[in-house]
């Protein structure tokens, strides 16, 4: 049965047209003479791969004895290799070739690299060529990661709860660890090395210091063992009243000599028994969370009392930048930016300030965050959430591959800052269909900066995007990374549904290369996970990239935000008002009345518009020159407000909350169609979600319609008639 555990690493049977040129190019598979487990790991998915593709035991040979040979390794690890004198040179860590070559007067195919995991890296898209049905001759690859840290978060608790995990309970099977280290580690290693994830941060960001016991401890460098072939790195997060709840001390203050000695230990601790661990993330003074404002000190003292402690083993601070308190009156949406702003320059070197891609909170749409761009000396690295949890959880099929593109191609317009290092250099990746992707994102770039007609603003030339701060490029950052909120349990399919699977595989894919499009990789993501067939993968691709706008019409339309029930954010709620913590409340954020709805953020509102580089600045406070999708997130207007549709605001909301429902009907039709391609079991359950998608859609659309109407005091526009 087909239950999803494989993945995009099924590894199907090709057609036998493919088979046999493929065949002609997996004859024999020469490994290096100096083995390493990652090398290992490398030769054994090889095995694996092409024993399912294309049923050959490619068995190992020692050396090339005939065309068609496969050769793997490092100048360091492989003679042959070596010998070869391959433009190696350009290459990032991690990075690989993949080349026809000739070898003593045989056609060969080379995966090299000069690290052996960019070998590993290798071998997963060697067979993702032939997973994606494309050509293994005349190859000349070269690919590098174009961000360094590739991270996982998990929201997973001691007890195997997960916050906002919604495909089980946490893989992390803390009872049974260190001693039974579950086949699944493996497997989970795996599929994060196959496209490049490189790192995991194991518990919750609302951290239990029981993880830093020398208990939890010894299970996390259990883990880290069955990690380390695959390139994967441990981290955890901390709790900054560690010192204290299992450190016996009577403060956690930055300052404390104490306090300082007490992180000095426990970092060389942690060390002793994972060498190679990454180092700590840190959410503080944020959501009740400890920190160092409890002790009137600064988030950069927090972040570097814990990166003097890492610092001398190699590890680094991820400091997160999502604060805001509630007894502050400021917009949600301008705290972490006041906060940190102010900061930047103040940290040490080993610390990444960790920023969610916008403002408030992981919503189906949020203008990127205004700290990207304008901390050119402190490293920003990106956060991401891959589990839905404002996206209908588990079943709602929304396909975050648009969201993660929307933001990362976003234009800060910060030109102010040294000039860019050149992206082209270092997107190393000269494969056709790379450039092809790269062209296609290109043509269709949408800056946030002036609209066609306007007089561009010379900061905006398209170069100062949330990618190029991400990669480090815009301010030459020393360190970069981007991190997804992991939507993995212990369901069987991983991640709650198949289509969920989706959002992880582009979540590395992206970070391998923010330049990547969210449409080729849900192409190859459809092709690796059920057919190859191009009727299926372009109707199903069709569906994937409309399905995060679906939601945002159904939910959150024309820069709405927030509007789901309190607490558990699943289903509409957008007459709840009353909580004690007013930024918790939908109210808060639509500010519908009879006047009008929105939230005004421009000067004569709370001003958050004015956080950003000027010429996006001006762009968002103004009314008519706001992307429409960010309109009520900038904007307070009337409901007569006349649209460029034509309609007036409030016909064109309720049009936005129905054409999310028919969105929805129209990808529940489209899969209905796409049976003849998919396993019994897969088709099912996708049904059966989209199924509950469909009557949620209405919900939302219904319920908020219903409420709006309420408040405005306004009648259902013509043609539209009440739910029965
Ligand atoms: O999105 C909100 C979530 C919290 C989460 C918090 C955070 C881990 O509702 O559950 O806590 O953000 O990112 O810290």
């Amino acid at each position: 049965a087909e239950d999803g555990y494989d993945l995009w690493l099924r590894y199907k049977a090709v057609e036998p047209q493919w088979r046999q040129t493929y065949a002609a190019s997996t004859r024999q598979l020469v490994l290096p003479q100096r083995q390493s487990p990652t090398l290992r790991a490398a030769a054994d998915e090889l095995r694996r791969g092409i024993g399912g593709l294309l049923d050959i035991d490619i068995g190992a040979a020692e050396k090339v004895t005939g065309d068609g040979a496969l050769i793997l390794g490092t100048p360091q690890s492989s003679p042959l290799i070596g010998k070869l004198a391959l433009p190696l040179g350009g290459l990032a860590a991690g990075g690989y070739l993949i080349r026809s070559e000739q070898v003593d007067g045989h056609r060969v195919t080379v995966i090299a690299a000069n690290d052996d995991i960019g070998v590993l890296y290798g071998a997963f898209r060697f067979l993702q060529r032939m997973q994606t049905r494309r050509s293994l001759d005349d190859l000349a690859i070269a690919a590098s990661p174009q961000v360094e840290r590739r991270l996982l978060n998990h929201w997973d608790n001691l007890d195997r709860s997960v916050e906002r995990g919604y495909a089980g309970q946490s893989i992390w099977d803390w009872w049974r660890l260190p001693d039974y280290r579950h086949p699944r580690y493996t497997d989970y290693a795996r599929a994060n090395a196959s496209i490049g994830i490189n790192g995991t941060v194991l518990n919750n960001v609302n951290a239990d210091a029981d993880i830093l016991t020398p208990r939890y401890i010894d299970k996390a460098a259990a883990l880290a063992e069955v990690f380390r072939p695959y390139g994967l790195r441990v981290y955890l997060s901390a709790r900054f009243s560690a010192p204290m709840e299992i450190g016996g001390l009577g403060t956690a203050d930055p300052k404390d000599p104490a306090v300082r000695r007490w992180w000095k230990d426990k970092a060389s601790e942690v060390y002793a028994a994972i060498p190679d661990f990454g180092g700590f993330l840190v959410k503080a003074n944020s959501e009740g969370q400890p920190g160092p404002q409890d002790y009137g000190r600064s988030h950069a003292d927090g972040a570097n009392m814990l990166a003097d402690a890492l610092g001398p083993h190699g590890g680094v601070v991820m400091w997160r930048a999502f604060v805001y308190a509630h007894d502050n009156p400021e917009d949600r949406a301008k705290q972490a930016y006041s906060e940190f702003k102010p900061l930047d320059g103040q940290f040490a070197d080993n610390v990444i300030l960790q920023v969610k891609n916008g403002p408030i909170d992981f919503q189906p749409r949020e203008p990127f965050h205004p700290l990207f761009g304008a901390m050119p000396k402190t490293p920003l690295m990106m956060e991401f959430q891959i589990t839905k949890e404002y996206l209908g959880f588990a079943t709602h099929l929304a396909y975050l591959g648009p969201l993660y593109e929307e933001v990362l191609e976003a234009d800060t317009c910060r030109i102010d800052s040294p000039l860019p290092r050149g992206q082209i250099g270092r997107t190393a990746d000269l494969g056709a269909e790379g450039a092809r992707a790269a062209g296609e994102r290109q043509g269709r770039r949408e800056s946030v900066g002036p609209g066609p007609g306007e007089r561009a603003a010379d900061a905006c030339t398209g170069q100062a995007t949330v990618a190029s701060v991400v990669d480090g490029s815009l301010h030459d950052y020393r360190h970069t990374g981007i991190a997804g909120v992991a939507n993995i349990g212990r369901d069987r399919d991983w991640s709650g549904s198949v289509f969920n699977q989706a959002n992880w595989y582009v979540f590395g894919r992206l970070a391998w290369n923010p330049q990547d499009s969210a449409r080729a990789v849900a192409e190859d993501w459809l092709k690796m996970t059920f057919s190859p067939d191009s009727a299926f993968v372009q109707r199903a691709a069709d569906m994937m990239m409309a399905s995060r706008e679906a939601v945002v019409d159904y939910m959150t339309p024309l820069g709405l935000a927030h509007l789901m029930a309190t607490g558990h954010h699943y289903g509409p709620g957008p007459w709840v008002s009353e909580l004690a913590r007013p930024e918790w409340n939908p109210a808060y954020y639509h500010r519908a009345d009879a006047g009008g709805i929105g939230f005004d953020r421009t000067a004569e509102g709370s001003n958050a518009a004015a956080q950003y580089a000027p010429p996006v600045a001006e762009r968002f406070a103004s009314r008519t020159a706001v992307p429409e999708k960010y309109l009520l997130w900038f904007h307070h207007l009337p409901w007569d407000h006349s649209m460029p549709s034509g309609r007036d605001l409030w016909a064109e909301l309720v049009h936005r909350y129905d054409r999310g429902v028919a969105q929805v009907e129209k990808m529940r039709a489209d899969w209905a169609q796409l049976e003849p391609f998919v396993d019994r079991q897969r088709f099912v359950q996708t049904g059966a979600f989209l199924a509950i998608q469909e009557r949620e859609a209405r919900w939302w659309r219904d319920a908020s319609i219903a409420y709006f109407r309420k408040v405005s005091g306004r009648e259902l526009p013509e043609g539209v008639r009440p739910p029965a």
